[in-house]
């Protein structure tokens, strides 16, 4: 569908796309399994703990959704499809997905398993506009892959990624940009990506709910209502960001976490491990080529009791070194109140692009030692393997924070299962 408006020259083409799989896990296995269509399927862990990795659009319309408990899903669905989740080959499809748009769009940015941001603004004279792009997109996927995608266009990231959502299932929804306002006002304030509950209350209190409220509201009132985001999400609400693509990745935070059986009491023991993981996750930075500017720690008590603490540093890195300088004092501060562990993690967020910042920030005889050790010892790490690499890790982007990397899907842990970042 493609909300109609005159295309005059000199027009802002709505040429940023958004292409996100259906169902992905569970169209695959459908796809793989023929017998399956039209039924409730869902992709999960089947076990007493088992959580929803993915529905079906059948499964869906029965109210089933990902991260509901499996349990939940089959009260709703007596006759649930439980299908085992094959991590790898989902991995292997979104690989075919990203090289199939790679070869038609010069300008793509993934940004998680099966959904990627696509500029499409350059290759009008070859292929079209967007709607017509967005259209041979979606017929290959189909045609090559035999798989349904949806797309949303906009002239705005944030307004393209809500269309797409719009679109679902096997759609494709395209906003110009004069109609952007139109489009958004009905919607509510929860489609804007970072407005979780917590804004979603605080909204709500002052009588916010559709996005049309929302940019009626004083900027003022606006401000006090969601603190320093305010700008922000009124941006993201009217549509004006004018973000491109590659360019959001300080919303993005990578890190690695840990659960131990037993508790972990000693301190010494507690350093090690949390050097190694500020180790573990500069080694990521590295291979993903940003360099980050917060670290965070996060501690998690025997009773559950858990606790983030952050520090944000002048310069950005990604050296393991100034990782640990900065989280080492973080659970220091935190010890006599935390002696004993059940669960320690180190994350890293506001993310930037790598080479020229890293330089820049890590210019002193000393650091840039330390760079090409850390990075002699990546490579021989990767040669040799090592037991911490590629576990419980995640490049994710914010919107999906709620979505807890460090589990498999289909396991429950203490939240639902989101592994596959980047
Ligand atoms: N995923 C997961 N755990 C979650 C959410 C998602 O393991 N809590 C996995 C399964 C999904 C895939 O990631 O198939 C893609 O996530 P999406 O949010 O894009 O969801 P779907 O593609 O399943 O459905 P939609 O049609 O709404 O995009
Ligand atoms: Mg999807």
């Amino acid at each position: 569908m493609t909300m109609h408006g005159g295309a005059e020259a000199g027009e802002e083409i709505p040429g940023i796309l958004h292409l996100d799989m259906d169902a992905f896990f569970a169209s695959i296995e459908v796809r793989d399994d023929p017998g399956l269509e039209g039924l409730p399927v869902v992709v999960g862990g089947a076990g007493a703990r088992g959580v929803v990795a993915a529905a079906s659009y059948p499964a869906r319309t029965r109210g089933i959704r990902s991260a509901m408990p499996m349990a939940s899903a089959r009260r709703l669905a007596p006759d649930l499809v439980i299908v085992p989740p094959r991590i790898d080959h989902y991995r292997q499809v979104s690989a075919q997905v990203m090289q199939l748009l790679g070869d038609v769009v010069a300008e793509t940015e993934q940004i998680s398993v099966d959904e990627a941001f696509l500029d499409v603004r350059g290759a009008r004279r070859l292929f079209g506009p967007p709607e017509q792009i967005a259209q041979l997109l979606r017929r290959r996927i189909r045609e090559e892959l035999g798989l349904p995608s949806s797309v949303g266009g906009s002239v705005s990231r944030a307004v393209a990624k809500i269309a797409s959502a719009q679109a679902k299932p096997d759609g494709m929804l395209i906003v110009p940009a004069e109609r952007t306002a139109e489009f958004l006002a009905p919607l509510s304030v929860a489609v804007i990506s970072g407005v979780g509950p917590k804004a979603q209350e605080a909204l709500a209190r002052i009588g916010v709910r559709t996005i049309g409220q929302l940019r009626e509201i004083p900027r003022s009132t606006l401000a006090r209502a969601l603190g320093p985001r305010a700008p922000e999400i009124a941006a993201l609400a009217d549509g004006s960001d004018r973000t491109g693509l590659g360019h959001r990745a300080r919303d993005r935070s990578l890190g690695t976490e840990r659960t131990w059986d037993e508790d972990l009491t000693d301190p010494d023991e507690v350093r090690r491990r949390i050097t190694t993981m500020a180790d573990d996750v500069a080694r990521q930075l590295r291979r993903s080529g940003f360099v980050a500017r917060t670290v965070v720690l996060k501690l998690r008590a025997p009773d559950g009791t858990t606790l983030t603490r952050s520090s944000t540093m002048d310069q950005p890195t990604a050296s393991g070194e100034r990782l640990r300088s900065q989280v080492i004092p973080l659970w220091e501060r935190e010890r006599p109140a935390m002696p004993r562990l059940r669960l320690a993690g180190v994350r890293v967020s506001h993310l930037e692009p790598g080479e020229g910042a890293f330089m820049q920030s890590e210019l002193t005889a000393r650091s840039a030692g330390w760079q090409d050790l850390e990075t002699a010892m990546d490579r021989a790490l990767e040669r040799f393997g090592s037991a911490s690499l590629g576990r419980g890790s995640t490049l994710s982007s914010a919107t999906d924070q709620a979505r807890r990397p460090g589990t498999e899907p289909g396991e429950q842990d203490d939240g639902p299962a989101r592994r596959l970042g980047r």
